[in-house]
């Protein structure tokens, strides 16, 4: 087994389908292990990466969560993501509440944000997400 990745445990997986109807068939949520930019640059092309500490996990390994997809609730990384950032060509859309609900904040392709130093009510309270690759980059 690839220590890098694991089974992530989302417990809104099963209504996953029935929200996101146009889901492709590679798409995949998954919790990675790293840390930086870098790990979602090299090893997660065309995934959006959340990341559980400030800094891109700069100040400490951690978890990450990595989707291609709409996620109507994070799971284990519920309420745990401190940074972000979108290496898909797709606009990523995060709610602070479950089923992209709550208040949101839009993450343009290969754009970042660190909640330690910008929009800090985001920090810790992310819970949904929504990938939207009909919007692309201008
Ligand atoms: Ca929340």
């Amino acid at each position: 087994m690839n220590p890098k990745l694991r089974t992530l445990t989302v417990t809104g997986l099963a209504g996953l389908a029935a929200l996101t109807s146009t889901t492709p068939a590679n798409a995949s949520v998954a919790a990675a292990y790293g840390q930086g930019i870098s790990v979602c640059r090299q090893d997660w092309e065309g995934y959006f990466c959340g990341y559980e500490h400030i800094a891109f996990n700069g100040t400490g390994l951690g978890y990450l969560l990595v989707a291609n997809e709409s996620v109507g609730q994070l799971g284990e990384l519920n309420n745990r993501i401190a940074s972000v950032y979108n290496n898909s060509l797709c606009t990523v859309t995060l709610y602070k509440d479950d089923n992209q609900a709550g208040e949101s904040l839009v993450v343009h392709p290969q754009e970042t944000f660190d909640f330690y130093v910008v929009e800090r009510t985001f920090n810790d309270t992310v819970s949904s997400l929504s990938v939207d690759c009909n919007e692309r980059p201008t």
